[in-house]
Protein backbone atom coordinates (compact mmCIF):
# COMPACT_ATOMS: atom_id res chain seq x y z
CA UNK A 1 0.00 0.00 0.00
CA UNK A 2 0.89 4.19 -0.80
CA UNK A 3 1.46 5.75 2.32
CA UNK A 4 -1.19 7.29 3.73
CA UNK A 5 -2.60 10.60 2.34
CA UNK A 6 -4.60 12.75 4.57
CA UNK A 7 -6.40 15.84 2.71
CA UNK A 8 -7.49 18.54 5.31
CA UNK A 9 -10.77 20.14 3.89
CA UNK A 10 -10.82 22.99 6.40
CA UNK A 11 -13.89 25.52 5.54
CA UNK A 12 -16.07 24.58 2.30
CA UNK A 13 -18.33 26.60 1.36
CA UNK A 14 -21.01 25.61 3.27
CA UNK A 15 -20.57 25.43 6.84
CA UNK A 16 -21.20 28.83 8.87
CA UNK A 17 -19.36 30.39 12.16
CA UNK A 18 -22.84 29.68 13.64
CA UNK A 19 -22.83 25.78 13.01
CA UNK A 20 -19.14 25.74 13.62
CA UNK A 21 -17.48 28.67 15.97
CA UNK A 22 -13.80 27.70 15.17
CA UNK A 23 -14.39 27.48 10.90
CA UNK A 24 -11.88 29.54 9.76
CA UNK A 25 -12.57 32.26 7.30
CA UNK A 26 -10.13 35.13 6.81
CA UNK A 27 -6.76 33.95 4.70
CA UNK A 28 -4.74 33.93 7.83
CA UNK A 29 -6.95 31.74 9.85
CA UNK A 30 -7.15 29.45 6.94
CA UNK A 31 -3.67 29.28 6.83
CA UNK A 32 -3.33 28.33 10.38
CA UNK A 33 -6.00 25.90 9.93
CA UNK A 34 -3.84 23.90 6.89
CA UNK A 35 -0.56 24.32 8.96
CA UNK A 36 -2.18 22.55 12.03
CA UNK A 37 -3.89 19.72 9.67
CA UNK A 38 -0.02 19.67 8.48
CA UNK A 39 1.63 19.13 11.68
CA UNK A 40 -1.24 16.81 12.64
CA UNK A 41 0.08 14.45 9.62
CA UNK A 42 -2.17 16.17 6.28
CA UNK A 43 -0.18 16.35 3.31
CA UNK A 44 -2.96 18.01 0.97
CA UNK A 45 -5.36 21.00 1.99
CA UNK A 46 -8.29 21.05 0.01
CA UNK A 47 -8.94 24.84 -0.36
CA UNK A 48 -12.12 26.94 -0.52
CA UNK A 49 -12.15 30.94 0.48
CA UNK A 50 -14.76 33.02 1.96
CA UNK A 51 -15.27 36.99 1.95
CA UNK A 52 -14.72 38.51 5.37
CA UNK A 53 -18.65 38.31 6.29
CA UNK A 54 -18.32 34.09 5.99
CA UNK A 55 -20.05 34.02 2.36
CA UNK A 56 -18.25 31.63 -0.15
CA UNK A 57 -16.05 33.35 -2.99
CA UNK A 58 -14.12 32.02 -5.52
CA UNK A 59 -12.18 35.32 -6.07
CA UNK A 60 -9.20 34.79 -7.36
CA UNK A 61 -7.20 37.54 -5.47
CA UNK A 62 -8.72 35.87 -2.27
CA UNK A 63 -7.29 32.68 -3.31
CA UNK A 64 -3.63 34.11 -4.01
CA UNK A 65 -3.92 35.95 -0.72
CA UNK A 66 -4.49 32.77 1.36
CA UNK A 67 -2.20 30.43 -0.92
CA UNK A 68 0.74 32.78 -0.10
CA UNK A 69 -0.39 32.81 3.75
CA UNK A 70 -0.24 28.68 3.39
CA UNK A 71 3.11 29.01 2.09
CA UNK A 72 4.71 31.41 4.25
CA UNK A 73 3.99 28.12 7.24
CA UNK A 74 4.45 24.74 5.26
CA UNK A 75 4.69 23.12 1.87
CA UNK A 76 1.44 20.71 2.31
CA UNK A 77 0.34 20.62 -1.17
CA UNK A 78 -2.76 23.27 -2.08
CA UNK A 79 -6.03 21.44 -3.60
CA UNK A 80 -8.08 24.26 -5.13
CA UNK A 81 -11.73 24.04 -5.10
CA UNK A 82 -13.02 24.43 -8.51
CA UNK A 83 -16.42 22.95 -7.61
CA UNK A 84 -17.00 26.52 -5.40
CA UNK A 85 -20.84 26.97 -3.84
CA UNK A 86 -23.58 26.04 -5.82
CA UNK A 87 -25.57 28.73 -8.11
CA UNK A 88 -21.87 29.86 -8.78
CA UNK A 89 -21.23 30.08 -13.12
CA UNK A 90 -18.17 28.40 -14.18
CA UNK A 91 -16.47 31.81 -14.87
CA UNK A 92 -16.46 32.05 -10.86
CA UNK A 93 -15.50 28.67 -10.16
CA UNK A 94 -12.43 28.76 -12.75
CA UNK A 95 -10.69 31.49 -11.33
CA UNK A 96 -8.41 29.83 -8.89
CA UNK A 97 -6.64 28.23 -11.66
CA UNK A 98 -5.27 31.14 -12.89
CA UNK A 99 -2.59 31.10 -9.91
CA UNK A 100 -1.25 27.85 -11.54
CA UNK A 101 -1.84 25.89 -8.39
CA UNK A 102 -0.89 22.37 -8.31
CA UNK A 103 -4.34 20.63 -7.95
CA UNK A 104 -7.80 21.56 -8.47
CA UNK A 105 -10.67 19.41 -8.33
CA UNK A 106 -12.79 18.55 -11.04
CA UNK A 107 -16.10 17.28 -10.73
CA UNK A 108 -17.30 14.64 -12.78
CA UNK A 109 -21.02 15.30 -13.16
CA UNK A 110 -24.51 17.03 -11.72
CA UNK A 111 -26.17 15.90 -8.83
CA UNK A 112 -28.50 16.87 -6.16
CA UNK A 113 -27.10 18.87 -3.17
CA UNK A 114 -29.53 19.10 -0.84
CA UNK A 115 -32.10 21.15 -1.48
CA UNK A 116 -30.06 22.39 -4.48
CA UNK A 117 -28.42 21.37 -7.53
CA UNK A 118 -24.46 20.99 -7.94
CA UNK A 119 -24.29 21.86 -11.81
CA UNK A 120 -21.57 19.86 -13.50
CA UNK A 121 -22.76 19.49 -17.71
CA UNK A 122 -20.88 17.43 -20.01
CA UNK A 123 -19.27 20.66 -21.77
CA UNK A 124 -18.58 22.13 -18.23
CA UNK A 125 -16.46 18.90 -17.62
CA UNK A 126 -15.06 19.35 -20.46
CA UNK A 127 -14.14 22.78 -20.58
CA UNK A 128 -12.71 22.58 -16.98
CA UNK A 129 -10.73 20.04 -17.63
CA UNK A 130 -9.26 22.01 -20.32
CA UNK A 131 -8.46 24.81 -18.57
CA UNK A 132 -6.79 22.09 -16.04
CA UNK A 133 -4.60 20.82 -18.52
CA UNK A 134 -3.90 24.09 -20.24
CA UNK A 135 -2.48 25.15 -16.84
CA UNK A 136 -0.44 21.95 -16.07
CA UNK A 137 -3.18 22.01 -12.56
CA UNK A 138 -3.52 17.78 -11.51
CA UNK A 139 -6.92 17.14 -11.06
CA UNK A 140 -8.68 15.49 -8.13
CA UNK A 141 -12.07 13.74 -9.82
CA UNK A 142 -14.40 14.52 -7.38
CA UNK A 143 -17.19 11.64 -7.69
CA UNK A 144 -20.80 11.98 -5.50
CA UNK A 145 -22.62 9.70 -7.24
CA UNK A 146 -22.14 6.17 -9.68
CA UNK A 147 -21.94 7.42 -13.04
CA UNK A 148 -19.20 10.12 -12.13
CA UNK A 149 -16.25 7.38 -12.72
CA UNK A 150 -17.44 7.00 -15.92
CA UNK A 151 -17.75 10.58 -16.95
CA UNK A 152 -13.78 11.21 -15.76
CA UNK A 153 -12.53 8.49 -18.00
CA UNK A 154 -14.79 9.60 -20.64
CA UNK A 155 -12.33 12.96 -20.37
CA UNK A 156 -9.50 10.37 -20.51
CA UNK A 157 -10.61 8.72 -23.88
CA UNK A 158 -10.88 12.90 -25.29
CA UNK A 159 -7.61 13.25 -24.28
CA UNK A 160 -8.52 16.05 -21.48
CA UNK A 161 -6.74 14.46 -18.85
CA UNK A 162 -3.60 12.24 -18.31
CA UNK A 163 -2.69 8.97 -15.92
CA UNK A 164 -1.86 8.70 -12.79
CA UNK A 165 -5.42 9.43 -11.78
CA UNK A 166 -6.78 10.44 -8.43
CA UNK A 167 -10.85 10.35 -7.03
CA UNK A 168 -12.32 11.19 -4.14
CA UNK A 169 -15.44 9.75 -3.55
CA UNK A 170 -17.55 11.80 -1.12
CA UNK A 171 -20.08 9.98 0.32
CA UNK A 172 -23.22 10.89 2.39
CA UNK A 173 -24.55 14.27 0.47
CA UNK A 174 -28.29 14.19 0.54
CA UNK A 175 -29.37 13.56 -2.78
CA UNK A 176 -26.32 11.60 -4.07
CA UNK A 177 -24.69 8.31 -3.12
CA UNK A 178 -24.81 7.46 0.26
CA UNK A 179 -22.14 6.75 2.45
CA UNK A 180 -21.93 2.62 2.63
CA UNK A 181 -19.28 -0.04 2.54
CA UNK A 182 -20.79 -1.89 -0.28
CA UNK A 183 -21.06 1.98 -2.34
CA UNK A 184 -17.36 2.41 -1.55
CA UNK A 185 -16.29 -1.08 -2.79
CA UNK A 186 -18.61 -0.65 -5.87
CA UNK A 187 -16.19 2.43 -6.82
CA UNK A 188 -13.18 1.26 -6.17
CA UNK A 189 -13.62 -1.56 -8.42
CA UNK A 190 -14.88 0.45 -11.18
CA UNK A 191 -11.52 2.39 -11.07
CA UNK A 192 -8.86 1.80 -13.58
CA UNK A 193 -5.50 0.21 -12.76
CA UNK A 194 -3.37 2.68 -11.63
CA UNK A 195 -5.28 5.09 -10.02
CA UNK A 196 -5.24 6.55 -6.08
CA UNK A 197 -8.19 7.17 -4.43
CA UNK A 198 -9.93 9.03 -1.09
CA UNK A 199 -12.46 8.89 0.58
CA UNK A 200 -14.93 12.10 1.94
CA UNK A 201 -17.82 10.76 4.28
CA UNK A 202 -19.97 13.37 4.98
CA UNK A 203 -20.96 14.11 8.69
CA UNK A 204 -21.46 10.89 10.98
CA UNK A 205 -19.96 8.96 7.44
CA UNK A 206 -16.65 10.87 7.56
CA UNK A 207 -15.32 8.17 10.80
CA UNK A 208 -16.40 5.28 9.25
CA UNK A 209 -15.31 5.79 5.39
CA UNK A 210 -12.17 7.23 6.92
CA UNK A 211 -11.35 3.32 8.96
CA UNK A 212 -12.97 1.69 5.84
CA UNK A 213 -9.74 3.49 3.47
CA UNK A 214 -6.94 3.40 5.85
CA UNK A 215 -7.51 -0.43 5.54
CA UNK A 216 -8.91 -0.76 1.83
CA UNK A 217 -5.43 1.50 0.79
CA UNK A 218 -7.46 4.35 -0.26
CA UNK A 219 -7.12 8.07 1.46
CA UNK A 220 -8.58 9.77 3.63
CA UNK A 221 -10.28 13.15 3.48
CA UNK A 222 -11.19 14.94 7.00
CA UNK A 223 -12.39 18.44 7.56
CA UNK A 224 -14.86 21.44 8.33
CA UNK A 225 -16.52 21.11 4.85
CA UNK A 226 -17.72 17.48 5.45
CA UNK A 227 -18.38 17.16 8.74
CA UNK A 228 -18.45 19.55 12.21
CA UNK A 229 -18.79 16.93 14.72
CA UNK A 230 -16.02 14.97 16.82
CA UNK A 231 -18.34 12.60 17.62
CA UNK A 232 -22.27 12.50 18.37
CA UNK A 233 -23.17 15.67 19.98
CA UNK A 234 -20.01 16.91 20.45
CA UNK A 235 -18.62 19.73 17.96
CA UNK A 236 -15.04 19.05 17.05
CA UNK A 237 -12.68 21.86 18.21
CA UNK A 238 -10.71 22.34 15.38
CA UNK A 239 -9.87 20.88 11.81
CA UNK A 240 -6.42 19.53 13.56
CA UNK A 241 -8.25 17.63 16.07
CA UNK A 242 -10.37 15.43 13.07
CA UNK A 243 -6.76 15.00 11.35
CA UNK A 244 -4.96 13.50 14.76
CA UNK A 245 -7.80 10.83 14.92
CA UNK A 246 -7.19 9.59 11.80
CA UNK A 247 -2.98 9.90 11.89
CA UNK A 248 -3.36 7.99 15.50
CA UNK A 249 -5.70 5.52 13.67
CA UNK A 250 -3.26 4.82 10.25
CA UNK A 251 -0.38 4.40 12.98
CA UNK A 252 -2.51 1.50 15.01
CA UNK A 253 -3.34 -0.20 11.89
CA UNK A 254 0.51 0.13 10.88
CA UNK A 255 -0.46 2.63 7.52
CA UNK A 256 2.43 5.25 7.81
CA UNK A 257 1.65 8.92 6.43
CA UNK A 258 2.69 10.84 3.15
CA UNK A 259 4.87 13.76 3.44
CA UNK A 260 4.01 16.43 1.35
CA UNK A 261 6.66 15.41 -1.16
CA UNK A 262 5.68 11.90 -0.67
CA UNK A 263 2.18 12.90 -1.84
CA UNK A 264 3.44 14.60 -4.99
CA UNK A 265 5.31 11.83 -5.72
CA UNK A 266 2.39 9.17 -5.56
CA UNK A 267 0.04 11.93 -6.94
CA UNK A 268 2.22 12.50 -10.07
CA UNK A 269 2.45 16.36 -9.20
CA UNK A 270 6.41 17.98 -10.50
CA UNK A 271 8.19 19.30 -7.49
N1 LIG B 1 -19.35 23.16 -2.34
C1 LIG B 1 -19.83 22.11 -3.18
C2 LIG B 1 -21.05 22.54 -3.90
C3 LIG B 1 -15.27 21.02 -4.77
O1 LIG B 1 -14.73 21.67 -3.91
O2 LIG B 1 -14.76 20.78 -5.85
C4 LIG B 1 -18.82 21.65 -4.15
C5 LIG B 1 -17.49 21.28 -3.63
C6 LIG B 1 -16.66 20.46 -4.56
O3 LIG B 1 -17.08 21.61 -2.55
ZN1 LIG C 1 -14.87 21.50 -1.72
Amino acid sequence: MDKLMITAAVVGAEITRNQQPNLPITPEEIADAAYACYRAGASICHLHVRNDDGTPTQDRERYRATIAEIRKRCNIIVQVSTGGAVGMTAEERLQPIELNPEMATLTCGTVNFGDDVFWNGPKDLERFADMLKTHRVRPEFEIFDAGMVSNALNLYRKGLVEPPFHFDFVLGVPGALPASAKNLLFLVESLPEGATWSVAGIGRHQLPMATLAIVLGGHVRVGFEDNIYYRKGELAQSNAQLVERVARMAAELDRPLATPDEARKILGIPR
